[in-house]
């Protein structure tokens, strides 16, 4: 008798396994995905402005956690379709509350976040979703959330050994350029390139000035020059303006002929800020061209000091450097 139960318990047991692996050919239940914003060596030096990976294939209702593992700022933001790209003070507007729900119908926003921090998101129907940093034109991705039952191509293992090979790639890429010596009286404003993956684009940034400290005599100028894709930089001496008015210079910035900007400074007192340079945006057919951007910047000095000056929007991963003026 015992044995006989025994038997058949057994084959109910394999038919019950047997229907299970039928109609449920992967997980019914909703999972949560993690994925990571930017990498960073440990200087802070050298910034994947990137999600990693930025593509990944989900089911709907599946949830996606993000960690901001880095010290330069992003978001984490799910426009509607069509809408204007917002600044990253402004948001969807404003920012939305962790563990928000995407379908494309409203705006999902994480706000403006930097290390340690998480932010998720739900996405309970089927769609293709593009996923932007407010921060950081060109740092994009794509979210595919296919039907529940459908098959997954890849496990969260895959995801994370690609978060870590894009993430070292990327900073090996910024690494191999870390350092570019420019001309006399000349510094380099930072150096960074887009890179382009199935899911989106990424960048890469050198965040500092090279050769940024400078030897020169009274009547002498300095000429900053990016060789960013994507990335603005300033260089401001003395206090810093409002954080959200980085974008236009001082008053007491003039523009030369060729279109560089150009300030006088006669004492390290002096408040110069020379507003964003970077390089236009790409262009985009049947869109008005962009202007040129600007992509130099001269300072005449006319009295002797040392002269400390920052990036503004990257002072606090040692974008800075001092110029020394003699007589
Ligand atoms: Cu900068």
């Amino acid at each position: 008798m015992t044995k006989l139960v025994t038997s058949q318990l057994r084959r109910n047991l394999c038919l019950c396994s047997l229907l299970t692996v039928l109609i449920f050919p992967v997980s019914a239940f909703a999972d949560t995905w993690q994925l990571q914003v930017g990498a960073q060596t440990g200087d802070k030096a050298n910034q994947a402005l990137a999600f990693l990976p930025n593509e990944i294939w989900i089911h709907a209702n599946d949830t996606i956690t993000w960690s901001f593992v880095v010290d330069e700022i992003h978001t984490v933001t799910f426009l509607t379709p069509g809408q204007v790209r917002p600044s990253r003070f402004a948001g969807c507007p404003g920012a939305t509350a962790d563990f928000s729900v995407y379908d494309g119908s409203v705006c999902v926003n994480s706000g403006i976040l930097q290390k340690p921090a998480t932010y998720s998101v739900v996405f309970p129907a089927p769609g293709n979703f593009k996923l932007v940093c407010l921060a950081h034109p060109d740092m994009t991705a794509t979210i595919h959330v296919l039907a529940e039952l459908t098959a997954l191509p890849h496990d969260q293992a895959f995801y994370d050994q690609q978060a870590a090979a894009q993430g070292g790639s990327l900073l090996s890429d910024a690494r191999a350029s870390a350092h570019v010596h420019a001309a006399h009286n000349a510094v380099i404003a930072g150096v960074g390139k887009i890179n382009g993956t199935g899911g989106g684009t990424e960048t890469v940034s050198v965040m500092r000035f090279m050769d940024a400290r400078k030897v020169i005599h009274v009547g002498d100028t300095v000429e900053w020059t990016t060789s960013e894709a994507v990335t603005s930089h300033t260089i401001t001496f003395g206090a810093e303006p409002d954080p959200t008015n980085l974008v236009p210079p001082s008053a007491n910035v003039t523009v030369d002929a060729d279109g560089a900007r150009h300030a006088i400074i006669s004492s390290p007192s002096d408040v110069v800020h020379s507003g964003f340079i970077t390089q236009a945006p790409q262009d985009r057919t049947a869109l008005a061209q962009a202007p040129l951007g600007v992509t130099r910047f001269r300072v005449t000095f006319t009295q002797p000091g040392l002269y400390h000056y920052v990036c503004a929007l990257h002072d606090d991963l040692g974008m800075v450097g001092e110029i020394v003026v003699l007589p």
